[in-house]
């Protein structure tokens, strides 16, 4: 019977270290890698720093070089609740998101923004830290804000994001 406990006890051990990353990894497939396009070709995240791209399909970073293609693309505009872009002025590549994002990491856009747009009257809430902790601090301006520059304080400094009415 001991034996049978500490056999129980390590397969439980096993099983939690098994769903660890798929808890941290936050959007995209779980092991904290995405699919990644540009333009309708197979990209690679280091390809698109420069692009325009959505997370409107799970487990998938969609990007164009355009971004009013992106804007299009599967009516993301209509969905989404914020764009944030890496330069101020909405300027440089942008992510436009419609679900909230553990990890900015996981789209190669962690501690890039400077500024942001929200959209369809989403409230975002920005953390310095993955996984929504507000430890190291979190910014948040008015429902439907348009942000040119989010301030020394707070530029390059986002790790998370979600939608907080
Ligand atoms: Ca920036």
């Amino acid at each position: 019977m001991h034996r049978r406990s500490e056999l129980i006890a390590v397969l439980a051990m096993s099983f939690i270290v098994a769903l660890v990353p798929v808890a941290a990894a936050g959007g995209g497939n779980g092991d904290g890698t995405i699919r990644v396009t540009l333009d309708g070709d197979t990209a690679e995240l280091a390809d698109v720093s420069t692009a325009h791209c959505h997370d409107a399909v799970e487990g998938t970073l969609t990007c164009f070089r355009s971004p009013a293609a992106r804007d299009d693309d599967v009516e993301v505009l209509s969905v989404a609740y914020v764009v944030m872009y890496v330069d101020a002025s909405y300027g440089g590549g942008s992510l436009t998101l419609t679900q909230p994002v553990a990890n900015l990491g996981v789209y190669a856009f962690n501690d890039v923004t400077t500024s942001f747009k929200s959209l369809n009257g989403g409230h975002p809430k920005f953390y310095a830290d993955a996984n929504y902790s507000i430890g190291n601090g979190a910014w948040q301006w008015s429902a439907g804000a348009w942000v040119t520059n989010v301030g020394s304080g707070a530029n390059d400094r986002f790790s998370s994001v979600k939608d907080v009415p």
